[in-house]
C-alpha cells in the first residue's frame, strides 16, 4: 500500500489498547462498540431490516402504535435528549409525538450527528437542534438553551442491552444525575423469548450477523498492525441461560495464531473471542434494573407478541 494511503488509515489509540487488552484476558473479549466501524454501522443497518431481526421493526411499530399515549404519558414540549445519534425512523416518529422545542442527540461521531441533525432541521423548521459531541458512557453537560425546560430521555433499540447490568445500572444512574429530578426517560428493552427465534436473530439465515461480527477481524487488520487469518474464524450467537444473553463469539474453526502490535495471541480449533452482549429482559427483571438505575417505571407498551418492551420512567 502506498504510504499516503496507509497514513490516510486513523487509529484510535483506546481501539489497540482494547484489542490488546481483551485478547489477554481468559475468555478473550474485545467490546462491543468497536464493532460499529463505517462498514460496522452499514452492516448493523442492513440487519435491522432483516426479517429474523425483529427488535427494530417491533420498536417502531410499538411507538407509532402508541404514540400519543406515549406523548401524553411522557409530556409534550420542552427537551428530548437522545442517547445516541438516533435512527432516520424512531426519532422523527418521537419528535412528531412529544413536539419538543429542543431536541438534543449526544453521539461519539461528530460526524454522524452533524449530518443527522441537518436533515432534523430541514424537516422540523421549528425545532432547536443542539447536538453534543460525547461518548455519553462518560461525564459531560448538556446545552444551556434547555436549561429548566421539561426534560425526556430516549434511549431506544436495546441498546442497554450490550451492557451487563452492572454497567447498565451505572449508565441509567448517570442519565439520572444528567437529566435531573423531573426528568423522564424513554427506553427500549428487549424480552427474552423463545430460544430458536432470539438465536435466528443473531445468526440469521442470509449471513448478514455474520458479517458484522467477522468485519472486526478486517478492522483488526486495517486499522492495527496485524496479521489475523479471518477464515480462520466462524461466527456464533449463544444464548448464556444463566446470564440471560445473547452472546457473539468468533469462533476459531482451526488452530490459528494472531500477531498483533509485536504480539502473538495462539487460538487452538474452537476457542473463541466473545464481541458483544445483548441482554435480554423479563417484565420483572427491566423494573427492576431501572429502579436499580434511580429511576421508577411508571408505564410500558408492548407488542402483541410481548417481543419487546418501550418503558416510560420518572427521575
Ligand atoms: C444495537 C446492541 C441493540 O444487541 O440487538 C444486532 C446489536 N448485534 N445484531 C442488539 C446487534 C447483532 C444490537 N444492539
Amino acid at each position: 500500500m502506498p504510504e499516503t494511503l496507509e497514513a490516510a488509515v486513523t487509529v484510535d489509540p483506546a481501539f489497540r489498547d482494547d484489542v490488546l487488552r481483551g485478547l489477554k484476558q481468559k475468555q478473550p473479549s474485545i467490546p462491543a462498540r468497536w464493532l460499529y466501524d463505517r462498514r460496522g454501522s452499514e452492516l448493523f443497518d442492513d440487519i435491522t431490516r432483516l426479517d429474523a431481526y425483529y427488535p427494530t421493526r417491533v420498536e417502531t411499530r410499538i411507538m407509532r402504535d402508541n404514540a400519543a399515549e406515549i406523548a401524553a404519558a411522557a409530556g409534550k414540549g420542552g427537551a428530548l435528549i437522545e442517547f445516541g445519534a438516533g435512527s432516520v425512523t424512531k426519532t422523527p416518529l418521537m419528535i412528531n409525538a412529544l413536539e419538543p422545542d429542543h431536541y438534543v442527540p449526544i453521539d461519539i461521531s461528530g460526524d454522524y450527528l452533524r449530518d443527522s441533525a441537518a436533515k432534523l432541521k430541514a424537516d422540523h423548521p421549528g425545532l432547536e437542534v443542539d447536538p453534543v459531541e460525547a461518548d455519553f458512557t462518560k461525564p459531560f453537560d448538556l446545552p444551556d438553551a434547555i436549561a429548566g425546560l421539561h426534560r425526556v430521555g430516549f434511549f431506544p433499540g436495546s441498546t442497554i442491552g450490550n451492557f451487563v447490568p452492572r454497567s447498565a445500572t451505572d449508565l441509567l444512574r448517570s442519565f439520572r444525575d444528567i437529566l435531573l429530578d423531573d426528568s423522564m426517560l424513554l427506553i427500549g428493552m428487549d424480552r427474552v423469548k423463545d430460544l430458536d427465534r432470539l438465536r435466528a436473530a443473531y445468526d440469521d439465515p442470509e449471513g448478514v450477523t455474520a458479517a458484522f461480527n467477522k468485519n472486526l477481524l478486517t478492522r483488526i487488520n486495517r486499522e492495527l498492525d496485524a496479521r489475523v487469518d479471518e477464515d480462520a474464524f466462524v461466527h456464533e450467537a449463544r444464548w448464556n441461560e444463566m446470564l440471560g444473553r445473547i452472546e457473539m463469539h468468533l469462533v476459531a474453526t482451526r488452530d490459528t495464531v494472531m500477531d498483533i502490535e509485536g504480539e502473538r495471541f495462539a487460538f487452538a480449533e474452537g476457542d473463541t473471542i466473545h464481541t458483544e452482549n445483548s441482554h435480554k429482559y423479563g417484565k420483572r427483571g427491566a423494573r427492576t434494573l431501572l429502579l436499580s438505575g434511580g429511576w421508577t417505571p411508571i408505564a410500558e407498551w408492548v407488542d402483541a407478541d410481548r417481543d419487546f418492551a418501550f418503558i416510560l420512567a420518572e427521575a
